[in-house]
């Protein structure tokens, strides 16, 4: 056993000095309490937080951050008009390009606080649409870069079939995405190995959305994953654009949310603990409280919303009305948990005109409500042992620096709504653990320097071309 002293942890009951925890040889925290100081123990000499889950992740898209922000020819810039950029950028990527990409990602992951990632991984075939000679091998690519960068993975390969409600055929630039119900089993009975048996690996599913499977093809999808794992997460795209949201109504008479919602057909009520709903931005108030009693996570992406134009997410309804979230950093136009969270409360202050709205009562910390939905969300939409120090739960630490001028005489929630509110250039991260193995140390992953000297070749390989 390893044995760690936290001079001031976030426990699931709030704030303790002096809190000794032993940590077993599968990462796994066996034992945390406050306790005398214990000259054997590592010293974590400031404030700790539980590592936060990342719960949607396109690692591909970070390399095309700011590749998109110049105005095209008639000044109409959207989603979609983003959404091309994306697929031409996604049309050129090597297998090699993907696990340099996501290898940088994951280090910068994990230096702003990120201990796992919920990777939704649709870039499955070679640029054709023909799959490679392992038709798992971008896959393996991701396993690979979270293994040297240290962070844990929940890895959902994405059922992508159709271009649109109601069957549509695929764009020829879609094909990368392709399988059908048979391919898209196979793929999962091949990747389940490499995710097994390991507290900080998981297989899950992700229909990419209602627009590319058809409810038909949606349950073979839950059922191959079903065959392997009755309890893995299955993450979706929805109702993220008012197109979608008009798009769904036409072709079923309800909206994207509710007709999920409506299903409750797959193996019991389709929407239950397994579920993430990513995004749901467009929520009536009845969605809003249905979804918030329905248990399923929703996977707010705030600067990935904000930077494509989606709209907001009626936050304060849904979290007084129980509802569970997490964040995730989706095309990583940012990659922050205190950047993501602030934005979140932002956008309500914004049009609410007011402040504090996301604390959740008197005398509240905003900081510390946000960061303790979104450790508990996050971690049941990527399946892991996670979000809290306390026993049964993986070893990854957080340790903010207590010498950051930002931090400087705060402690608690004080220092945590300073972290997330108070922005500063230079990070106020100082050590990050995963399953109590220290990937980064003063600020920088371990493996900085080889990570972003190969992702620099990639890029400069793919922003020639
Ligand atoms: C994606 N991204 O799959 O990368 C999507 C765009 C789509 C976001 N939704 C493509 N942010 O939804 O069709
Ligand atoms: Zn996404």
């Amino acid at each position: 056993m390893r044995r760690f002293l936290l001079r001031q942890a976030l426990l699931p009951d709030g704030w303790h000095d002096h809190v000794l925890v032993s940590v077993d040889a599968a990462g796994l925290i066996a034992k945390a309490a406050p306790g005398t100081p214990d000259a054997a123990a590592t010293l974590l000499d400031g404030p700790v937080l539980p590592g936060m889950p990342n719960l949607h992740s396109h690692a591909f898209q970070r390399a095309m951050a700011g590749l998109a922000e110049r105005s095209g020819p008639d000044m109409s810039d959207s989603f979609w008009t983003w959404r091309e950029t994306m697929y031409r950028f996604a049309a050129k990527l090597t297998p090699e390009d993907v696990e340099a990409i996501a290898g940088q990602l994951y280090a910068e992951m994990l230096e702003a606080g990120f201990t796992a990632v919920a990777e939704f991984h649709y870039l499955h075939h070679q640029p054709g649409g023909a799959p490679y000679s392992d038709p798992a091998e971008l896959s393996r690519r991701i396993l690979a870069a979270a293994d040297t960068a240290g962070i844990g993975l929940t890895h959902l390969p994405v059922l992508y079939r159709y271009g649109g409600f109601g069957a549509r055929e695929p764009q020829e630039r879609q094909r990368r995405f392709l399988h059908d119900a048979e391919a898209y089993a196979k793929l999962l009975q091949a990747l389940a190995p490499a995710l097994q048996n390991r507290s900080d690996r998981r297989l899950g599913i992700a229909p990419h959305s209602l627009r590319a499977v058809t409810p038909d093809l949606l349950r073979e999808g839950i059922a191959a994953l079903d065959a392997i794992d009755s309890a893995a997460p299955i993450h979706i795209h929805i109702a993220e654009q008012t197109a979608e949201v008009d798009d769904c109504l036409a072709w079923s008479g309800k909206r994207p949310v509710q007709w999920l919602l409506d299903q409750g057909v797959v193996n019991g009520p389709v929407i239950n603990g397994r579920w993430c709903l990513v995004h749901a931005t467009h929520l009536d108030a009845e969605e809003t409280w249905r979804l918030a009693e329905s248990k399923a996570v929703a996977g707010l992406c705030p600067t990935t919303e904000a930077n494509l134009g989606d709209g907001l997410f009626p936050a304060i309804d849904y979290m007084a009305a129980g509802g569970r979230i997490g964040i995730g950093s989706d095309s990583h136009i940012s990659v922050s948990v205190a950047e993501d969270l602030r934005l979140l409360e932002y956008g309500q202050r914004l049009v609410h005109r007011s402040r504090t709205v996301l604390a959740g009562g008197a005398e509240r910390s905003t900081g510390r409500r946000l960061y303790e939905a979104a450790l508990k969300g996050g971690a049941q939409a990527l399946g892991q042992p996670m979000g809290a120090i306390a026993p049964g739960h993986r070893a990854d630490f957080v340790l903010l620096d207590q010498d950051a001028p930002a931090l400087a005489g705060r402690s608690g929630d004080m220092a945590l709504d300073a972290w997330i509110f108070s922005h500063q250039a230079r990070s106020a991260i100082r050590d990050v653990y995963v399953a109590g193995q220290r990937v980064v140390e003063n600020g920088r992953h371990i493996r900085s320097e080889d990570l972003a000297a190969r992702h620099a070749r990639a890029l400069r390989r793919l922003l020639e071309e």
